[in-house]
This record gives C-alpha cells, structure tokens and sequence, in this order.
C-alpha cells in the first residue's frame, strides 16, 4: 500500500521503539503530523506540545537523561531547528541520545536564496557542531539509512544527537516498500592484554581512586565492587551522580568542585576514570591536578588522549570492561584500605559540610529537608542555579539518572521541560524540578505543556533575587553589577494564572505541606523558597 513519506517516517519511530514526540506543528510538518493519526500509526505515538521548539528540545532531552533511550522532537525548519538547537547542545555536551527531525524548505529551493517561509541557506550546517551528524534527505529512501546510521549511534556508540531534515516536497512523496529498523550492533569490547594491565596496575596502587562518568550509567554496581576490592575513593562527574550511591561510604558524590576532592585526587597514584571527559564542567577549574597514573575507560577513542592523556587507554563500552576488570581482579582484598579510605571519606564530607557559605548552608538545609520527604526513586530535575550546585556534592542520590544537573552545556531554563520528559517517560517516579528564579523564566510557558499533561509536578524556585551567581561573580571580580538585577515575577500569582498551584514557603512546615500536595496535585505546583528566609538560617 503506498503511504506518505511523513507517515512511512512515523512508522518507522515506531518501529524503532518511540512511543512519544514533542513539539510544535507548522505548516512545514504537516505531512508528519498527518503522518501522526494516519492508518496503523493512529495514536501510536503520543505528540506533546510544547509552547517553544526549546522547550520541545528539552523535553526530549529529559527522556533522553531518564531512561539513556532516545528523545525526539519534531519541529519546522527555520525558527523551530534554531530554538531546538540549544536542546541539541546539550545532548551532545553530555552524550545522550536525541533526535531532532525537522522539516526544510522544498528541494528546488535549495541554494537559491529566494528567501521562501522559514529558509536558512544549508540547515544542516546549523546543527552540524552540536550533532553526530545532521542530514538533510533527497528522497524519502534516504530516510531509512538516516535512521538506522543515527540509532547506530544512540545504541551501540557514544551517544548524541543527531538532526534529520525533511523537506516538504520529500514529506509528502508515495513510499511504496515498507521500512524496517536495523538490528543492533554490539558495543565494543576491550582487548584482554589491557584489562590485565589494568588490573595489574590497580592491584599494585598504594593510592587508588574511582573517577565515574556518565558513560559508567550501567557499571556502578561493578564499579563499587572494585573500588571496595582495591581500597580506593570514588568521585562522580556531574553527570556520573548517582551511579554509585552517594550513600557509599567510599563516594564523595560530585566533590569534584570542592577543593576538598580535588586535593585527595591529587594524592592518588592510581585513577580509574570510567566514561568520563574530565571536563572543566566538572570541576571549574582549568585543569584537575592528576599526578598518578590515569588508566582511562571510554568508548571514545578521541577521549583516551585528550586534556589528560592515560598512561593506559582502554576504548571499551564500559558495562563490558568493568565487569572484565571485576573478574580479573578475583576477590583481590587490599587488607585495611577501604576501612582507612572510608574514615577519611567522611573526614572529607564533614569538611565539606563545615566550609559551606551563607547560601550553601541555606540550600544544604532545603535538600535535606527534601531528601526526607522523597523516596530513591524521584528523579531531580536541576537547572543551573545555586541550589544545584550545592546538592552536586551534598545532595545523596542512590540510584542513577536520578538527578539532572546539566553542567555540560549549562544552558539555563532546561530543569523544568527536563523534567517534563523524564515524568513521562517515568510516570511511576515522582519528579521534582529545582530551578533558580533567573533560569525558571527561560522556559516558564512549558507551565501549560505540564497543565495539558495533567502532570503531578513539584517546581521549587530558589528566589534570590536574580541571576546571583553571576551578581556574586561580578562582586568579586569588583565590576559594577550589570544585566543581573532584573525583575522577577510574583510566582505564586502566575502559577494561578497558568492554572497551576502556588505557593510561598516561609516556613519548613509549608515546604513539607506544599511538597506533600504537590506530589498528588494534578497540576504543577510552584513551592517558592526566598534565600535568607528565617527558617532557612536555623540550624
Ligand atoms: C542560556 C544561558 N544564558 C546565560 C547563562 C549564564 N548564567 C549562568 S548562571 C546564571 C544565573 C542564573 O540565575 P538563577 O537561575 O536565578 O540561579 P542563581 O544563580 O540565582 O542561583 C547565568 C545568567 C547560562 N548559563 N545559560
């Protein structure tokens, strides 16, 4: 039977295990959206809509971060792939899996500059840095091979985004043959002479360590084995939290960005990093002081040689090379290491605990007070604000892809789609959103995306009067505050108008309340916590 090329494409996401799409409909994608209700796709597909291609981006980002299965957004071309780009930035800074489909002006248009509705002259080389590839098709066959390269890449590398224009002529040709998903490719494998290297090395270590990533998602259980064998320290990237507990005695969560981590680091002799770039966002700082011998885990070999070369690199899915190194390393016991490691892992945390500033100890107090009132299961959902930054190293979380904490890219305004995302992606986990005042209005319309959703969504906005890191930034380095002092709006009073619940916690006992309600509300509720509010100060 012959279909359309935008409803062979909706089959296809099918096909390859999409079940949900967000975005925003034009006239460019209506041969997709037709595609959406057509014959046997017929409400197969759920299609969110979001109030700006960003927030659409987002969105498909946060079920990227909660389930490390593919997120995809469906926008037109012009305006909607230049506001979901920010979405694909992000995606490609922390390696997950996004696919951003697009529509494109008619293909006689292309290269003429007639200036036809949403035209930019080559989209693909728009999303092409921030993207795994970007391609546009010229013929509906194209699309297929497109699918399969991409889901290559969500699968079986390391993951990123990828974007594939449609353009209109090619959305609306017959596809007569039917178009099947690829199989799965197996992940790489590490070569047995450097797994046994690695193990000699991490044997023979007076001073080991644990550095974890957020390639490591499914290692953790394996990696705390290993650092408990070999007696070493672990210390999680932003985007590694959780997957080894925080509640760990031998993890000092994100404590990257705390002197206090880094200065252990720097003692080790031996470090394992497993799935991590050691990126500046990890730490802000230039460059972590690794004076030992790096033995570095990755599935990318452009990862191996970079900032920080490894004395041994091993280009591995790392499931596979971690299960490898626990096998070889056979029930090896340091003796009393880990009995020593984990006096001076809490020595840490309590220095840490001890060294916090005003604000710091205000947010250490609000997550704690969360922590109670939330079980192992609810996922975080963090912007880029103060209260995140905090709870990257005083915040536990047990399990991974439980807290989002976009450090890569650190574009403001993702925590609330994120977490749109991850709730549907997740019904059964409750979703909190953490946001600053600054980064909350970056994508508050998405509000309504969660009305339309009838979604059960705690937002807490930290109100400290504006965008303070970087008041705090410009007051240190003495420059008169500019650009930071901005208005906010009266949250309480725009949640009522965007038919959500609101409130103003003043008091712990609110905070609890609200928090409670909220989890049942069928709406978002906003729970707006203004810094240096009394109860924040009690200790
Ligand atoms: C898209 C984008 N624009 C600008 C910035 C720079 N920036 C980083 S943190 C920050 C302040 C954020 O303010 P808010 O969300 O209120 O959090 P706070 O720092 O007050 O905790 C800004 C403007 C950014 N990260 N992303």
């Amino acid at each position: 039977m012959t279909i359309t090329c935008g409803e062979a494409t909706i089959r296809l996401l099918k096909k390859y295990g999409v079940n949900t799409v967000f975005g925003i409909p034009g006239v460019h994608t209506l041969d997709l959206c037709r595609g959406l209700y057509a014959g046997e796709n017929f409400g197969e597909i759920q299609h969110v809509q979001a109030r700006n291609e960003q927030g659409a981006g987002f969105m498909a980002e946060g079920w990227a971060r909660a389930t490390g299965e593919v997120g995809v957004a469906i926008v037109i071309s012009g305006p909607g792939v230049t506001n979901a780009s920010t979405a694909l930035g992000q995606c490609y800074a922390d390696s997950l899996p996004m696919l951003l489909i697009s529509a494109e002006p008619n293909t006689n248009t292309f290269g003429k500059g007639w200036g036809v509705l949403h035209e930019i002259t080559e989209q693909k080389k728009v999303t092409e840095p921030i993207t795994a590839f970007s391609a546009t098709a010229q013929k509906p066959s194209d699309i297929p091979d497109f699918f399969a390269k991409a889901f290559s890449i969500f699968k079986s590398q390391r993951p990123r985004p990828v974007h594939i224009s449609i353009p209109l002529d090619v959305q609306s040709q017959p596809v007569v043959e039917e178009w099947l998903p690829v199989e799965e490719i197996e992940r790489p494998s590490p070569k047995q002479d450097l797994i046994v290297k690695a193990v000699e090395m991490l044997k023979s270590a007076k001073k080991p360590f644990v550095i974890i990533g957020g390639g490591a998602s499914k290692a953790g259980e394996n990696l705390s084995i290993i650092a408990e064998m070999i007696g070493a320290p672990i210390i999680s990237s932003t985007a590694g939290k959780g997957i080894v507990s925080d509640y760990n005695p031998l993890h000092l969560s994100g404590s990257t960005v705390r002197l206090e981590g880094r200065d252990y680091l720097a003692e080790a002799d031996v470090i394992l990093a497993v799935g991590t770039e050691l990126s500046e966002t990890d730490s802000f700082i230039k460059k972590l002081e690794i004076n030992g011998e790096l033995i570095r885990i990755d599935i990318d070999p452009s990862k191996i040689n970079d900032l920080y070369p490894a004395k041994l690199g091993i280009v591995s899915d790392a499931e596979i090379a971690v299960q490898e190194i626990v096998e070889k390393l056979d029930g090896f016991q340091s003796g009393n290491r880990t009995k020593e490691v984990i006096s001076r892992v809490q020595e840490l945390r309590e220095s840490m605990k001890k060294n916090l500033t005003r604000s710091e100890q205000q947010h250490v107090r609000l997550l704690g007070i969360l922590r109670e009132n939330t079980d192992e299961d609810t996922i975080f959902s963090g912007d880029a604000c103060q209260l995140v930054y905090t709870g990257a190293f005083a915040f536990n979380i047990p399990k991974a892809k439980k807290w989002f904490y976009p450090a890569g890219f650190c574009a403001l305004g993702n925590a609330l789609p994120n977490g749109i995302g991850a709730k549907l992606a997740c019904p059964n986990s409750s979703v909190v959103v953490l946001a600053g005042d600054g980064g909350f209005m970056f994508t508050m319309p998405e509000l309504l995306t969660a009305v339309d959703l009838a979604m059960s969504l705690p937002i807490i906005i930290w109100e400290n009067g504006g965008l303070k890191q970087i008041q705090d930034d410009m007051d240190a380095g003495d420059i008169t505050r500019v650009g930071v002092e901005g208005a906010n709006p009266d949250f309480v009073s725009l949640a009522k108008a965007c038919h959500c619940e609101g409130l103003y916690a003043d008091t712990k006992e609110k905070f609890i309340n609200g928090l409670k309600k909220a989890f049942k509300n069928p709406v978002p509720t906003l729970i707006v916590v203004k810094e240096d509010d009394k109860w924040l100060l009690e200790s």
